[in-house]
């Protein structure tokens, strides 16, 4: 072989490393995996495969992180989080992990001269994973950032649904689903880990026996057998080495199973228990806030649920640990009810599993276990038909039983003479046929309860879970709810950002309370006009994505007025619909009448089966329709509903707000989350005392927050006493003007029938009081209105709003959750540099 002997310049040290974050070596991998991973020639590229290759090189850097963790865990004697949901609602990737590795503008740059492409362009192609319905799987998703940003050992254990939430189409104003395939093109951020497999019991029946020490024990013996492969995607946190994952369950058919079938000549029985077993984590149930006690449901629960504890008992044990001192080791959160179900299998996987005695599993159980609760809307908490509940899980139901009445006899101690208090708080709801009651299994199963803002814990203590607060009180704690500024301002608002650093440096990132130094600006003109202008550009990028997703023109330099959530009538987004009415009567009666330009926008899905959200999605589109052609309008007024509201469209929605629409009905949000990204963003907020909105405005001053409407209270006496929404609405000129409009068919093109279902609900019965709050709403936006008239004092509001964001970063949920309930701290990971 001919040799060159000329002497190579020795190679700098970030080019040696494979996973280095110098330029050069990010560079070099981005084209091997375009080449070794992708098989693609670079010259015919599309950018998906530049976006997947830029995905998979990004993702080594985070899988050795992740392996140094692990290394580190395993040695060290830590307590590991783990945090339950059937819900993970994680946004695209790319974008969020290069700014969490900091190699953002790097990577920019060399996309730029290297390819000649827009590194926004490579971020468009992402698919990301909806699996999860709102706030509820969205707020998981932020706690893993945070968590691992403040670098807590943490594995988020999940659902992978083959199908996550529907997309949204419109179609002639209605809400049209298509199914979400989101693993159409793979997946470059998860990891199949083929070896990290369990196998979970259904159905069948159980038995007593003896064992060697003539010991009574159960068995069960199940009827099926599904086997859980675990998919893991790493979670990096800001600036820092931790890299924790979320381990995400899928379903297939255990082979001993099919085997059986095969053997005897059933092939097709063997291929249909695959078919079968395969569909359990197809699809994501899309209803939010609204339990569908269907069984599919309560099996994809509990198959993540043993599949996560099965886990976690085989890394205890994995660390030469008994089973005896598992909570000692594990933390794990329940979030919401979904999980519930986790008390009875930790308890069967302890005492039938490691025939650990009753009274030391209970012990374990309960330390091991906190609940966090999201709702206070009775249609939500979850309860399984006892039958059905008992013919999938028979060994889980005795268990429950066990545990009931063990802890009835407890109560009764306390309570010697009150029946219905025993009967409210029995696991067993027997009051109209019998189910399982999951939220009482959860507290009486934890060690820790809490709600996700004051109020709802405050109502929570004093309604649905008000038996179990006097019993337990030193239980219950508030921890509100919180969002990541690193998705929801760093990613998603760079401009706003910019500014912010320019001005206070970039340390408010990874504490957000350091916002309030920019309060000194707040009435500094130039530094104002430059927060005008951030604005201004993210109002136009809007526009912008508005004319190409729904061909209608809007105007940056109208007031941006957004209302973006879940459809649900105690949201009461037609409340807000009544308003643009309004405004449009007042307009047809006088077309002269001083009226600020503003665009309305919504955004949110309906569940797939809920006629009155979607009727209001119709109802928004109908008027939008009717509005933004009339010529009388004069483009005074835009309404506009943008279709497919989803965590990659929310990003450009919040940071181009000019006011946040928070307006459900007091009582009966129990936090909100969007509200906090919207002030975040430097939006105002309209809003009820409801949810977190209370702590948001006691935060900002009640001078930068426009409050109207009954309050929580208020609600709950009118309710008493008798509401009678028709007193409103003969009351009111311009409420009875608004309804009749619609009534009369006039955004039907005639039609009265079309939106009668809503006329009437609003007045014969009215729910969620929209005719009590009209009045109150409609001076507010007037107060509204003529704030934005005067800029300098709506931009001053502005950056107060931002500048007293620092509470709702969820960081500071994250640790509160850590020093309150999980007792655990930080431990950094120490990336030594590898060798070659
Ligand atoms: C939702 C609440 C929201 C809250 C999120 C996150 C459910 C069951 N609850 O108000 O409606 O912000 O949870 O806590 O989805």
């Amino acid at each position: 072989m001919a040799t060159t002997k000329k002497t190579k310049k020795p190679k700098t040290r970030s080019e040696k490393i494979r996973t280095g974050l110098a330029v050069d070596t990010l560079k070099r991998a981005f084209v091997d995996n375009l080449v070794y991973t992708q098989c693609r020639f670079p010259q015919f590229a599309t950018p998906h495969d530049y976006y997947v290759a830029l995905a998979y090189t990004v993702r080594d850097r985070m899988v050795h992180r992740f392996m140094k963790g692990v290394e580190t865990y395993l040695k060290e004697d830590l307590r590991l989080v783990c945090y339950l949901s059937a819900e993970f609602l994680l946004g695209p990737h790319l974008g969020n992990n290069l700014i969490n590795l900091g190699i953002y503008e790097d990577v920019d740059k060399a996309v730029k001269k290297e390819l000649g492409l827009d590194l926004q362009k490579l971020l468009d192609q992402e698919e990301e994973p909806g699996l999860g319905n709102g706030g509820l799987g969205r707020l998981a998703a932020c706690y893993l950032d945070s968590l691992a940003t403040l670098e807590i050992p943490t594995i988020g254990y999940g659902i992978r649904y083959e199908f996550g939430i529907f997309d949204q189409v419109i179609h002639d104003g209605w809400q049209v689903e298509i199914t979400d395939k989101w693993l159409r093109y793979g997946n470059p951020w998860e990891v199949p880990r083929a070896d990290i497999t369990f196998d979970v019991p259904m159905g069948g029946h159980t038995e007593g026996y003896y064992d060697h020490d003539g010991q009574y024990r159960v068995r069960w013996v199940p009827h099926r057998l599904v086997r859980g492969i675990a998919y893991d995607t790493p979670i990096l946190g800001y600036r820092v080495n931790t890299c924790n994952i979320l381990r995400l369950w899928r379903a297939e058919a255990c082979e001993s199973f099919d085997f059986q079938a095969f053997n005897v000549g059933d092939y097709y029985g063997a291929v249909e228990e695959k078919v079968f077993s395969e569909n359990l984590t197809k699809v994501l149930y899309p209803n939010d806030e609204q339990l569908q006690g269907k069984r599919l449901r309560l099996e994809q629960q509990y198959f993540f649920v043993s599949c996560s504890l099965q886990d976690m008992l085989r890394i205890h044990l994995s660390r030469g640990e008994s089973p005896d001192t598992f909570h000692h080791k594990f933390a794990v959160q329940l979030n919401d009810t979904h999980p519930a179900v986790g008390v009875a299998e930790l308890m069967r996987l302890l005492v039938d599993e490691h025939q650990l005695d009753w009274d030391r599993a209970w012990h374990i159980t309960r330390k091991t276990f906190a609940y966090t609760n999201h709702t206070l809307l009775p249609e939500a908490l979850e309860k399984w038909p006892l039958q059905l509940f008992g013919s999938l899980l028979p060994r889980h139901l005795e268990i429950i039983y066990e545990i009931n009445q063990l802890f009835l006899d407890e109560v009764r101690v306390r309570y010697p003479d009150d029946g219905q208090k025993l009967s409210r708080m029995s696991l067993i709801d027997e009051s109209d046929g019998k189910y399982v009651r999951m939220a009482n299994l959860a507290c009486v199963g934890s060690h820790a309860i809490n709600g996700v803002a004051e109020l709802h814990t405050n109502l929570l203590k004093e309604t649905v879970l008000r038996d179990f607060f006097e019993f337990m009180p030193d239980m219950f704690s508030n921890k509100t709810n919180g969002v990541t500024p690193r998705r929801f301002m760093v990613l998603s608002n760079p401009r706003l950002s910019k500014l912010i650093t320019s001005k206070i440096g970039d340390g408010w990132i990874k504490h957000l309370e350091e916002l309030n130094k920019l309060e000194q600006f707040a009435d500094d003109p130039a530094f104002q006009k430059k927060w005008r202008q951030v604005k201004l550009e993210n109002k136009r990028d809007l526009a912008t994505l508005i004319r190409e997703r729904t061909a209608i023109e809007v105007s940056p330099e109208s007031m941006f007025d957004i209302l973006v959530k879940r459809l649900h009538e105690y949201k009461r987004q037609h409340l807000s619909v009544l308003h643009i009415v309004s405004l449009y009567n007042r307009i047809r009666q006088n077309p002269e009448v001083a009226i600020r330009p503003r665009t309305f926008i919504f955004g949110g899905k309906a569940a797939p089966g809920y006629f009155m959200a979607k009727l209001i999605i119709k109802l928004i589109t109908s008027v939008g329709e009717v509005v933004n052609n009339d010529p009388q309008v004069a483009d005074r007024l835009k309404v506009v509903f943008f279709p497919d509201f989803n965590v990659k469209n929310a990003q450009p929605i919040y940071s181009a707000a000019d006011l946040s629409e928070q307006i459900s009905m007091a009582g009966k949000e129990a936090s909100g989350t969007g509200n906090m990204k919207f002030a975040m963003n430097g939006a105002l907020t309209i809003g009820t005392l409801d949810g977190a909105n209370v702590e948001i405005r006691e935060e900002v001053g009640p001078d930068n927050f426009f409050l109207f409407g009954l309050t929580a209270e208020e609600v709950f006496d009118l309710k008493s006493k008798g509401h009678n929404p028709a007193e409103y609405y003969h009351a009111n000129t311009e409420l009875r003007e608004a309804i009749d409009l619609i009534g009369s068919g006039h955004f039907s093109q005639g039609d009265r029938d079309l939106f009668k279902p809503l006329v009437d609900s609003l007045v014969y019965n009215d729910e969620y009081m929209l005719l009590a709050d009209y009045h109150s709403y409609i001076d507010c936006q007037e107060r509204v209105s003529q704030a934005y008239l005067e800029q300098d004092h709506w931009t001053r509001m502005s950056i107060l709003n931002v500048a007293r964001m620092g509470k709702f970063s969820s960081d500071r949920s994250m640790r509160e959750y850590c020093e309150e309930i999980w007792k655990v701290k930080p431990f950094p990971i120490n990336l030594e540099e590898p060798t070659e």
